[in-house]
């Protein structure tokens, strides 16, 4: 073992090492803030000066359970700062992990941008006795090609500068828990950066880590995203299939799922958020290499791209059996966060549905408690002033607060008494008893049209 190896081994194990994190963004910030509550010093960086300016004054700049309290913790206990510049932060780091983000671009194809500028300044800085860690989810091949051509524009992988691929694994609204709690991949080319990465999550991570050659962690971080958005485009073409049964959907699935090897997941309005609806498109762009098919993973992608104009059906065929037509209907949207109890609306399918039904003539009012989005439509005070003189509540986002909500306050408040529920956020059986249309992803509550 060479001593710069050793000297950097020395520094992560008794939690020395300066580290440093690039894009404090729902990634970056729970991961650099998650390493400074351990006992690192930890200095962040970013290209958004308003999201700095948030930070320097201990302002979390997104709502994430448990984040504004860390951040006031580490800020407090100077473990955490800010660097204005990458360059500055490069300097002073001994570890530094990037966080940026890997978006797709408008033609559906991998938008490396934000990387790439990263590692445009590593490719001009000396990484001498440096450990740089990616986490951004990267198109497989990214990591031997963009990754280690450029650290080893100035150094040697192995001998004087290491590095790893450690994909992200947070799910928002649990990531400062799920964090130390999840299982770590460690993905790496040269042994010696396996062992530098493990030491460190090893700090962090209460639990597994996984050390593998870097292009299995590469597609895996893929692949278990493109799992759960094909298992949810399996449970919401079910849920088309029960609508045409008229069987219920929640029900058959509490029934599947009593067999041990059955997950079927939950039919709803669509797939939203920064992973799932991306992560199958990079599976699918290996990097300097042509696009791979899979007519699973493009299927997949069609069917949950397209349930927001499932739930625009719902919302006409409820309102057609009360003698109304859409043009010039008043809807009510109830959540346009992409999943419960979060503030982020990352492609949710609120946006599609919004703007479906605007296109057509409706006039659209929206709540949503953790967000003040309304994709050009009627920004409501609270749930009730949405829905008060609405003819349709359709329920996008199934928080907390809007489950099992009462259907007589409900009932008091809408013109026509319409619900589509696209998360089962309510009783439909007990909302059919009280004479409401109710219609769900998988629960056609009125009688089957297309039955012979
Ligand atoms: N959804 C359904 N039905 C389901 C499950 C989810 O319609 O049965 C929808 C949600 O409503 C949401 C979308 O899918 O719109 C994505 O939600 P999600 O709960 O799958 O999670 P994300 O995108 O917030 O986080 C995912 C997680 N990946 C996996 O569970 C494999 C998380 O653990 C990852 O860390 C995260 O992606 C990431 O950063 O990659």
């Amino acid at each position: 073992m060479s001593e710069k190896f050793q000297h950097i081994l020395g520094l992560i194990e008794n939690k020395t090492a300066k580290l440093g994190v690039v894009g404090l963004g729902q990634v970056g910030l729970p991961t650099a803030l998650s390493f400074a509550d351990t006992g690192f010093s930890v200095t962040g960086s970013d290209i958004n000066k308003k999201l700095l300016d948030n930070l320097s004054r201990t302002v979390a700049p997104f709502e994430e359970s448990g984040l504004s309290e860390l951040l006031q913790k580490c800020i407090h206990n100077n473990k955490f700062s800010i660097a204005n510049k990458t360059e500055d932060l490069i300097l002073i780091c001994d570890v530094i992990i990037v966080c940026v983000p890997t978006p797709l671009t408008e033609n559906i194809k991998p938008n490396l941008s934000y990387l790439e500028d990263v590692m445009k300044i590593f490719a001009n800085h000396q990484l001498d006795g440096k450990l740089v860690i990616i986490e951004s989810s990267i198109p497989p091949g990214t990591f031997e090609n963009l990754i280690l051509d450029s650290i080893q524009k100035t150094n040697t992988l192995g001998k004087d500068v290491w590095s790893a691929f450690v994909p992200e694994r947070l799910a928002p609204g649990s990531a400062t828990r799920e964090i130390r709690t999840t299982p770590r991949v460690i993905g790496y080319h040269d042994f010696d950066s396996g062992v530098l990465a493990k030491k460190l999550y090893q700090n962090m991570v209460s639990a597994q880590i996984i050390t593998t050659d870097v292009k299995i962690a590469e597609i895996s971080k893929l692949v278990e995203n493109t799992y759960r958005d094909v298992n949810v485009a399996l449970a919401n073409e079910i849920g088309l299939i029960c609508e045409n049964y008229g069987v219920d959907f929640k029900e058959l699935q509490s029934v599947c799922n009593s067999h041990p090897r059955v997950n079927l997941h939950s039919a709803g309005p669509g797939v939203g958020g920064p992973c799932l609806p991306k992560d199958p498109i990079l599976l699918l762009n290996p990097q300097g290499k042509n696009a791979i098919d899979s007519k699973i993973i493009r299927y997949a992608r069609a069917i949950n791209d397209s349930m927001p104009e499932h739930v625009v059906d719902l919302v006409i065929r409820g309102l057609s059996h009360h003698g109304k037509s859409v043009n010039g209907s008043k809807i009510a949207i109830w959540g346009v966060t992409y999943k419960a109890n979060i503030s982020d609306t990352r492609l949710t399918p609120a946006e599609r549905i919004t703007s479906l039904l605007v296109q057509k003539g409706s006039k659209v009012s929206v709540f949503d408690p953790f967000s003040n989005e309304s994709f050009d439509a009627i920004k409501a005070h609270d749930m009730w002033d949405a829905i008060a003189g609405r003819d349709v509540l359709v329920i996008v986002t199934d928080h907390d607060v809007f489950k099992n909500a009462d259907l007589d306050t409900i009932k008091s408040k809408l013109a026509t008494p319409i619900i589509i529920d696209t998360r089962r956020a309510i009783d439909g059986k007990l909302a059919n008893s009280k004479s409401f249309t109710y219609l769900a992803v998988g629960y056609s509550g009125i009688k089957n049209e297309t039955k012979k």
